[in-house]
């Protein structure tokens, strides 16, 4: 195992904070969301991931989710996923995973210290009664999917361009960001905001912050440590 300024800060019990993006699963299959694999037919998540497309064609927006939900229900954890996981079982200090990734697959590794400030391709919310659940039909037999209890459009419960993070998971990850003492970042080119704050709110309150990317990011010249390479095999070593 590396001596290194992981291994010592975890070892004195310093807070850690771990943050992870799509580049995290990219192993496990899951496309990204930028990268040249990015793409659904012919449009871009941001075309898709918004209250606007939804509202103008619920049906075409719902199959984007229902080939998503098809393709992650096949997908495993990777070895990254397993070192995040392992990583907060064996530090005996304050732990946090924050993850924008909406496909489960931390959790399915073990991970349970997390939040997930996307939300979920799992979880389902009715746009007439509010309800909200989790629904693993994969597929859907109808689309858009109606709520069983009032018959409403249902809609999947992730955060969508323009629309506000839910507000405790947000909380928990400031607080986490402002408190750490490490951070590592995985597999997220930092564009997305109020997220792609939390590196620099950490850095600012002092924190080591070191990011794993197969390559460089807007982070990248911000950070204490750059691990370059795929995010599978650089933390896989680490096992
Ligand atoms: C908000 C869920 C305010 C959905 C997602 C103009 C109009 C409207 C809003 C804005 C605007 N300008 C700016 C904004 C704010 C906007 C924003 O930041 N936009 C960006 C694009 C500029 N943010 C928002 O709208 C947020 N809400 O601001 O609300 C508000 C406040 C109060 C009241 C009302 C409103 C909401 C943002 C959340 C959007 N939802 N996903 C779904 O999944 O369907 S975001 C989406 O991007 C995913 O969640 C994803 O996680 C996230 C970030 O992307 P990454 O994870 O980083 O993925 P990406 O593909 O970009 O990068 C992958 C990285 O991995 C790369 O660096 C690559 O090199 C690396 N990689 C690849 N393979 C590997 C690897 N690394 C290691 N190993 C590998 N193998
Ligand atoms: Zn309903």
């Amino acid at each position: 195992m590396p001596d290194d300024r992981l291994n010592q800060i975890t070892a004195l019990g310093g807070a850690v904070v771990v943050l992870t993006g799509a580049g995290v699963s990219a192993e496990s299959g899951v496309p990204t969301f930028r990268g040249e694999d990015g793409l659904w037919r012919t449009y871009r998540a941001e075309d898709l991931a918004t209250p606007h497309a939804f509202a103008a064609d619920p049906h075409l927006v719902w199959e984007w989710y229902q080939w998503r939900r098809e393709l992650v229900a096949a997908c495993r954890p990777n070895p990254a996923h397993e070192f995040i996981a392992r990583l907060e079982r064996e530090h005996g200090g304050e732990f946090l995973l924050v993850t924008q990734n909406v496909d489960g697959l931390h959790r399915l590794a073990g991970s349970e210290k997390l939040v997930e400030v996307h939300g979920n391709l799992w979880k389902v919310g009715c746009t007439s009664c509010g309800r909200s659940r989790e629904d693993r039909t994969v597929p859907f037999p109808e689309l858009p999917p109606r709520c069983d209890e009032c018959g409403g459009l249902l809609r999947p419960g992730v955060v969508w361009f323009g629309e506000a993070l839910p507000e405790a998971p947000l909380a928990r990850a400031l607080a986490a960001a402002e408190r750490c003492e490490l951070m590592l970042v995985v597999g997220t080119s930092a564009v997305v905001y109020p997220v792609a704050y939390l590196p620099q709110l950490a850095r600012r309150a002092g924190a080591h912050v070191i990011e794993v990317n197969s390559d460089e990011t807007p982070l990248t010249p911000l950070v204490d440590e750059s691990w370059r390479g795929k995010a599978g095999e650089v933390l896989g070593k680490r096992l």
